[in-house]
């Protein structure tokens, strides 16, 4: 009788602590609709063609100076005849609450092309270079290794930052659906902090700890205070020459706060293009097998939430770089950079243009099977 009522109130608390400790973050209705789009897709090893500040700016174009503001126009659509089924947009500046951000989009429009985009049927992502609270200067600026301590409670940021994500927060609750619900959003929050490039990088500029409670904080206000329960959450650590797993679990915020298992992953540099399409396809491949293996002990889904090669040397990156680079693994999409179009940044694009030399191989790799556009999408 004693043993069967021990036994009664172990059962008893360890439900009430599983119903304490979540598996996934809270998430509205069309949140989870858009995580089981995603976990049929990943399902087919197929994976998503997606494309950041596709539907505002190009290599040769601007929305600014469209007239039109239609966000109909787009450099993958201009070469592969339909749009990229993931399109992803910067929100680098939004905390300062000023109309642009960083990279010169009107945040209204910035809305506006999401919700276009959403209303064809597709994907938004979205990733935010933050300004250094500190010292406001840029989010590369790594002048003190104390920021993120400075801005966590008790420090003596804490209250201007939270005065930022409050800005933040109140822009993303003005992204609403033709039926009011707020539209789902792939959420990309403190990206490649493995490195030390960024004021939060966990390579000298903040402990695991201190990250670990930036990105807690970040959840707890944005979905506990203000209720955006429409965020999709995303890591994307750098891979440095290979996924580093142990600083990867070392700064995972936990099973609670993190939906997609995401990589950044470039082709830099190097004279001789093909044996840097070579080290490309090592850094992507060797990251993939460690993600995947990582997704499985999360249960998370996984994907490339950064990757390209700036100015695209190698004419044949598309099919023999990243088709191949992708094949086998079920990372859900391959998000290119921007295609830059201000003086300032000229031969800053990652996606092809029409006319750009890669420009057949990116056709050709967007017809491939295992590759889907907008279109691809909708039988999902
Ligand atoms: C970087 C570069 C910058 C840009 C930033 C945020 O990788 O493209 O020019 O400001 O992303 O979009």
């Amino acid at each position: 009788m004693k043993l069967r009522k021990l036994m009664t109130i172990i059962t008893l608390a360890s439900l009430v602590l599983s119903s304490c400790s979540p598996k996934a973050p809270k998430h509205s209705a069309e949140a989870e609709a858009l995580l089981t789009r995603l976990g049929k897709i990943a399902a087919t090893g197929h994976h998503m063609v997606a494309h950041q500040d596709d539907l505002v700016y190009g290599t040769y174009w601007n929305v600014n100076n469209d007239g039109t503001q239609d966000f109909k126009r787009s450099d993958v659509l201009s070469c592969a005849g339909d749009y990229p089924a993931v399109v992803g947009f910067e929100l680098g500046e939004i905390e300062l609450g000023g109309e642009y951000s960083l990279d010169s989009v009107r945040f209204d429009y910035i809305r506006e092309a999401s919700l276009a985009h959403y209303n064809r049927g597709g994907i938004i992502t979205y990733s935010w270079h933050c300004r250094n609270p500190l010292t406001g200067e840029s989010a590369w600026d790594v002048s003190s290794d104390q920021v993120v301590k400075f801005i966590l409670p008790g420090g003596s940021e804490h209250e201007k930052f939270m005065g930022w994500m409050d800005t933040l927060c109140e822009w993303l609750l003005t992204l609403r659906t033709e039926d009011g619900a707020l539209m789902p959003v792939i959420w990309r929050p403190w990206h490649e902090h493995t490195g030390g490039w960024f004021w939060w990088g966990v390579d000298g500029l903040c402990t695991y700890e201190d990250y670990i409670a930036l990105w807690k904080m970040t959840y707890d206000y944005m979905v506990g205070e203000k209720g955006l329960d429409n965020l999709i959450w995303t890591t994307s650590p750098d891979v440095r020459d290979t996924l580093p797993v142990e600083m990867v679990e070392a700064s995972y915020p936990g099973d609670a706060y993190v939906d997609i298992l995401g990589i950044d992953c470039y082709w830099w540099g190097g004279e001789d293009v093909k044996a840097q399409t070579q080290n490309y396809i090592y850094k992507m491949t060797s990251s993939l097998e460690k993600l995947t293996a990582l997704g499985k002990k999360h249960n998370k889904l996984i994907a490339v939430t950064e990757t390209g090669a700036e100015g695209i040397k190698d004419h044949e990156f598309w099919t023999e770089g990243l088709a191949a680079s992708m094949e086998g693994f079920n990372a859900i999409y391959a998000l290119t950079w921007r295609n830059a179009s201000d003086p300032a940044h000229v031969g800053h694009y990652f996606c092809t243009y029409p006319g750009e030399a890669s420009e057949a191989d990116f056709k050709a790799y967007t017809e491939r099977e295992d590759v889907l556009l907008l279109g691809d999408i909708q039988e999902f």
